[in-house]
């Protein structure tokens, strides 16, 4: 089996700072969690940026810059940037970052999808900072817009900038919608596959969906046309985990997705989360994937060719 890629999704935008006092929100906070993460053994890191003042999710490109230049300055990881930005931002505003900084791989949301973050609310009786309750309660009527044409405007500008897609895959739709982009040439294998299971509005974190997705992939795709990974959000994060350690899989862990070590404990930092999946490598027998691994293994660009 080929050695396992630990992704690890730094801080995001759905995970509101009243949630977790470990959650990173300053651009120093961001690149120290992510390089701590690649440490314990991430080979990728998943990077969004959020205002230094209140934790608002960013799409300053100073905010990025800070975080993207801390990181490399210190590491080899690999960095993919979000091009899933948040619920306030154009396509164009979330995909700015992919010219701009040239990074190895950024994220293609690969459907429109409910994304509904209401439930958190009832966790929560007081907030940190005043944008959090109506971020929460407005995600209620919110639609995660990614049309055909937002495909089109993304697939132009990750080839000009020879950076490759983390494909998020949250609904069997997903992979329809990329297999008409592959036969349409605007996308080309090998293609990386990231699972997103869990989020309310989307496909769940169930076994058979993780295996029927993998399934259909093969189906539509064939087997050596593309790598996969799973993000169990929530509770499902260390099932689906160790699932995909078993079946061939990567694996995507962080705070972005996933607060908790185990049941109602707050993990401490993205490192802890890694260092869980690293631990339940281990045990299954699989090794872990090093920076310039996983570069060979999803065919990037390499470090010396981005433009940060
Ligand atoms: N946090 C994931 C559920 C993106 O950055 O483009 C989705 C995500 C999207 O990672
Ligand atoms: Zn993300």
């Amino acid at each position: 089996m080929e050695k396992l890629i630990i992704t690890a999704a730094i801080s995001g935008a759905a995970t509101i700072p009243s949630l977790s006092p470990y959650l990173p929100l300053t651009p120093q906070q961001i690149a120290d969690s992510a390089l701590e993460a690649a440490k314990a053994g991430a080979a990728i890191v998943h990077i969004h940026a959020r205002r230094p003042e209140d934790g608002f999710p960013s799409a300053n490109p100073e905010h990025f810059r800070e975080i993207l230049t801390r990181i490399k300055d210190n590491s080899d990881v690999v960095v993919c940037i979000t091009t899933g930005g948040s619920a306030m931002m154009t396509v164009e505003e979330r995909a700015a970052v992919v010219p701009l900084f040239k990074p190895e791989m950024c994220s293609f949301n690969m459907g429109s999808i409910n994304f509904a973050l209401h439930t958190s609310l009832k966790f929560l009786k007081e907030f940190k900072y005043p944008w959090e309750k109506p971020y929460l309660e407005m995600s209620k009527d919110f639609v995660f817009k990614n049309t055909f044409k937002d495909f089109e405007y993304l697939c132009e500008v990750t080839k000009a900038n020879n950076t490759k897609p983390e494909l998020e895959i949250y609904d069997v739709g997903h992979l329809y919608n990329l297999d008409h982009l592959v036969n349409e040439g605007l996308m080309s294998p090998p293609l990386h596959l990231q699972f997103v299971m869990g989020v309310l509005g989307a496909i769940r974190g169930t076994p058979e969906d993780l295996t029927y997705l993998v399934t259909k992939a093969t189906t539509l795709f064939g087997a050596s046309n593309f790598t996969w990974s799973v993000i169990g959000v929530g509770a499902a994060e260390i099932n689906l985990s160790t699932m995909a350690i078993h079946m061939g899989g990567h694996v995507r862990v962080g705070l972005e997705d996933n607060i908790f070590i185990k049941k109602g404990v707050l993990a401490k930092s993205n490192a802890e989360l890694v260092e869980k999946v690293k631990s339940l490598a281990e045990l299954l027998h699989r090794d872990i994937a090093t920076p310039e691994e996983a570069r060979r293994m999803l065919n990037l660009k390499g470090i010396d060719n981005v433009g940060f």
